[in-house]
């Protein structure tokens, strides 16, 4: 699917960020403080905020369900390290989903943004992708990736920058590395390869 690139919060711009800190601090305010029975909201906002960006993240979810924020998979109790930063980031600093995805709550060396992307827990440093893509964008409009391993399909998603086919691409049978034209002075791409469980990123 393809997002239009001007409502996208991963956009490193800081009015738009601070537009939807705005928005899902509105939401949140409404929201009952931590507990179980509110547990539902806050795994909905955090889905209506992968969806609102084209990320669909039923498949962590239903691996996760409120484990992706608390130690316990049911909820209630400690909160696991992405708990924890939701708690004092995107909530206690009223920045939203948006800004928890480039930091690496768990120390697992994959930013969350890149492990919610491949649909894994952002918390558990024990659950971690297999690989890493490596990202690199030359001055002429060249974006080079190369995958640890032959990658059968290798999904690319890009916020601020565009592909010539927009906002997503897909290359198949990527044995070693691969590249392609990328438009934009700056954003984000994200890629992954589902079979293999390599993911990466790129940041300008
Ligand atoms: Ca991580």
């Amino acid at each position: 699917m393809n997002v239009p690139s001007a409502r996208l919060p991963f956009f490193p711009r800081s009015s738009l960020r601070r537009a939807f800190g705005l928005s899902l601090g509105l939401a949140l305010a409404s929201a009952l403080p931590f507990a179980a029975h509110a547990f539902p909201a806050y795994m909905q906002d955090f889905s209506d905020h992968y969806a609102f960006n084209g990320i669909n993240v039923d498949s962590l979810l239903a691996k996760e369900s409120c484990g992706t924020c608390h130690v316990r998979a049911r909820g209630g109790g400690a909160r696991n390290a992405y708990g924890i930063d939701f708690d004092k980031i995107a909530q206690g600093q009223d920045k939203g989903f948006a800004g928890l995805e480039f930091l690496d709550s768990d120390a697992d060396g994959f930013l969350n943004l890149e492990e919610i992307f491949a649909q894994i827990s952002p918390a558990k440093d024990d659950l971690k992708p297999a690989g890493r893509i490596a990202l690199a964008l030359d001055t002429s409009e060249t974006l080079s990736l190369a995958v640890p391993a032959a990658c059968a399909k290798l999904t690319l998603k890009a916020f601020g920058f565009q592909f010539e086919s927009g906002a997503d691409t897909v290359l198949e049978n990527v044995d070693s590395a691969a590249s392609l034209t990328l438009k934009g002075a700056a954003g984000t791409v994200l890629a992954r390869c589902d079979a293999e469980g390599f993911v990466g990123s790129l940041t300008k």
